[in-house]
């Protein structure tokens, strides 16, 4: 595979000739390969998942539109617009993808320098700043329009799609697994009203759909190396309309547990309360006022919903056999499930907690 995308880098319009090719294996879906050419340039090149993005070309026109919006409000702003958010390379033929034998998309960005990510944030003075970036992300995109998007993954957060999508996996069972997760599945089903939270109120008109992230977890803030601040937002292939109430919630659900999402001793895993506190400071506070009281006070529910939804996508990735997530072993999406759940318990338990968190952030 390295050769392959030693080969594939040459179709992109790059600072030299590509020599060096290293694989970046953190995230569940794309494939990442850093690049560096005879010049010393350096990039990142990832293959698109097919399974999961249908339409890459699609994915990709929504990436082009949105880094350029976001550039020219960073240069207006006196940013680096290289750093602070992605630079997508385009393929030598002007297209912002390339398309192999096999049917597979490829796309190439330029490499952040003296930039890193991080799986876990270890004070709540960065997890603050990153809530902050995430609010500002949002703040910033407030002025694009979202009628020019395209739905990436159709009903991505729908929790309650998702549900139904749960049952007739169960009811498949292709991977005859069913039997080995009884007690996550009772858990989920035990809570079905729950998926109806938020999208009920996207559907009353009671909350708004917005141009939003949906993938907010840490590890897509690219983290400045010499102040450790976040620089840009990553990972937009799931930017579309939504609500800000998924993008608060993932970004808990991954950076306010004390564990990692696959940690297996369940002992270990509850939510942080002083990181929850951290990031909804940070967060409401880059949002500048441009949201509904609502909102505000719906982000614990956002939390709770998005962190059920995401077990429930782990425990029928493991019932389908493990099509969707990328796995290191195979009861992993199992692990990842149950960890999920047990942070929704722990959110059940601090609900009161959580309320009042958010409370002392209203304006009124
Ligand atoms: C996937 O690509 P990555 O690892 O940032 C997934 C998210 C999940 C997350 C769970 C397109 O994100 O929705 O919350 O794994 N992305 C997609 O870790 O499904
Ligand atoms: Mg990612």
């Amino acid at each position: 595979m390295m050769d392959k995308a030693i080969r594939l880098a040459s179709f992109f319009a790059l600072d030299g000739e590509a020599t060096d090719c290293k694989e970046c294996k953190t995230g569940h879906i794309n494939s990442t390969y850093f690049i560096t050419t005879d010049k010393g340039s350096r990039y990142v090149l990832q293959m698109i998942n097919k399974n999961v993005f249908k339409k890459p070309d699609e994915v990709m026109e929504n990436i082009y539109g949105v880094t350029t919006y976001l550039k020219e409000l960073i240069k207006n702003n006196g940013g680096d617009p290289e750093r602070e958010t992605l630079t997508v390379v385009l393929a030598n033929d002007g297209k912002t993808f390339f398309l192999d034998e096999n049917g597979d998309t490829w796309r190439m960005y330029l490499f952040i320098k003296d930039a890193k990510t991080e799986d876990s944030a270890e004070s709540t003075e960065l997890f603050e700043l990153v809530g902050e970036a995430f609010g500002n992300f949002q703040c910033q995109l407030s002025g694009y329009d979202a009628s020019t998007l395209y739905e990436t993954i159709p009903n991505f957060h729908n929790t309650k799609h998702r549900f139904a999508t749960f049952l007739s996996s169960l009811e498949k069972n292709a991977s005859g697994r069913a039997d080995r997760c009884k007690k996550e599945i009772e858990f989920l089903c035990e809570r079905e009203a729950k998926c109806s939270l938020i999208v009920d109120k996207i559907a009353s008109g009671e909350l708004p759909l917005r141009v939003t992230h949906n993938d907010t977890k840490l590890n897509n803030i690219m983290l400045d190396s010499n102040t450790g601040k976040p620089l840009a937002v990553i990972d937009l292939d799931t930017v579309m309309p939504g609500s800000l109430l998924y993008d608060f919630g993932d970004a808990i659900r991954f950076g306010a547990s004390s564990a990692a999402e696959d940690e297996t001793d369940l002992c270990k895993v509850f939510v942080k309360t002083d990181m929850f506190d951290a990031f909804a400071k940070g967060y409401i506070r880059g949002l500048g006022g441009s949201v509904t009281e609502t909102e505000i006070r719906m982000l614990p529910a956002g939390a709770y919903v998005i962190t059920l939804e995401t077990g429930m996508r782990f425990l029928t990735d493991y019932i389908d056999g493990d099509t969707y997530f990328r796995t290191e072993y195979p009861e992993h999406n199992l692990d990842r499930a149950r960890n999920q759940f047990k942070l929704v318990a722990d959110m059940e338990e601090k609900e009161d907690m959580l309320n009042e968190i958010v409370e002392k952030y209203i304006t009124k």
